[in-house]
């Protein structure tokens, strides 16, 4: 089956930005967006939301492996240095990365997850291929942004350090969180999530203790809140921006309706835990993933400036 036109939907995105989009709720990030964007800057304070790359004590899945940074040269390689004409003590240090992409802090590409057959804006999952990767809405195609983020603390607003593993966070609580902050949203912000998981993570990788494997995230009735109020990315400090186990037993069941029918960019794995520290609530967000061609998505650090 091969899908290339975009049928519309009552509830997505669909056909919006035109039957070739493929940078989805990204078209909001007009140049007055991104202006008034830069507006949400009053400290001058920088937030590396990535997680580092390292091998233990960040969340891995079995399945995509830990990330390697493998040494390609060294001191130990001075001779070969040497035939470039390097003279004694000189040399360069170099790294090759082996990183699965959809690990540690993370940018999903559009292309990440498809239902019915279908990714964002109705392509068919058959523009995906092993050797090209994507044929449409690679990550590539995502590219770089930068808007304004809010971040809702849902753990600091119920006064622990990590939301139930498995729980169901409702678009109600986002509002009420936000509100309880004294922030709102506008249309091409990006939502950012703050559960507490990598908090919990953290203490219990310290302690030796195996992780539980639900999480709390993002159940689908936050889905109205994100979609009425036209923000354009959700990030959130657990794997998958929802909880899990999924809600409504539905495998990716957010991410059907914010990735594939919305469009909309999802970060996960972020340290949100300095912002909400800081109780900085709105800062401009700049989020540029390497932009590998046909890439399902691409690892990050998001620069949050407060
Ligand atoms: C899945 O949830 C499958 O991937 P990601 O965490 O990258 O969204």
């Amino acid at each position: 089956m091969t899908t290339t036109g975009a049928p519309k939907t009552t509830t997505g995105n669909w056909g919006r930005w035109g039957d070739a989009d493929e940078r989805g709720a990204l078209n909001l990030l007009t140049p007055e967006v991104v202006l008034r964007a830069t507006k949400a800057c009053t400290t001058g304070k920088v937030y590396n939301l990535g997680l580092p790359v390292q091998r233990a004590g960040v969340p891995v899945f079995d399945y995509r492996g830990a990330p390697q940074r493998l040494t390609l040269s060294s001191q130990t390689d001075e001779a070969n240095f040497a035939a470039y004409g390097a003279p004694a003590g000189l040399g360069a240090n170099e790294d090759v990365l082996v990183i699965a992409a959809h690990n540690g802090s993370h940018l999903d590409a559009l292309c990440h997850v498809y239902s019915d057959g279908q990714m964002y804006n109705g392509y068919s999952r058959d523009t995906f291929a092993s050797q090209n990767g994507a044929g449409r809405c690679g990550i590539e195609k995502t590219g770089g942004f930068a808007t304004r983020a809010v971040l809702a603390d849902l753990a600091g607003q119920a006064g622990v350090e990590c939301l139930e593993p498995g729980y169901r966070i409702s678009g109600d609580e986002i509002e009420r969180c936000l509100a309880a902050q004294g922030v709102s949203v506008s249309p091409g912000d990006a939502l950012l999530v703050r559960t507490g998981w990598l908090d919990l993570f953290s203490r219990l990788a310290a302690e030796g203790t195996p992780p539980p494997f639900a999480q709390p995230g993002l159940s689908l009735s936050c889905v109205e809140f994100i979609r009425d109020n036209d923000l354009a990315v959700v990030g959130a400090d657990n794997a998958a921006i929802e909880c899990i186990p999924f809600d409504d037993d539905r495998f990716l069941a957010v991410h059907i309706e914010l990735l594939v029918k919305l469009g909309i960019s999802l970060v996960e794995h972020l340290q949100l835990t300095p912002m909400a520290t800081d109780r900085c609530y709105s800062a401009l967000l700049i989020v540029a993933p390497m932009l590998v061609t046909g890439g399902t998505g691409s690892p990050v650090n998001p620069i949050a400036i407060g």
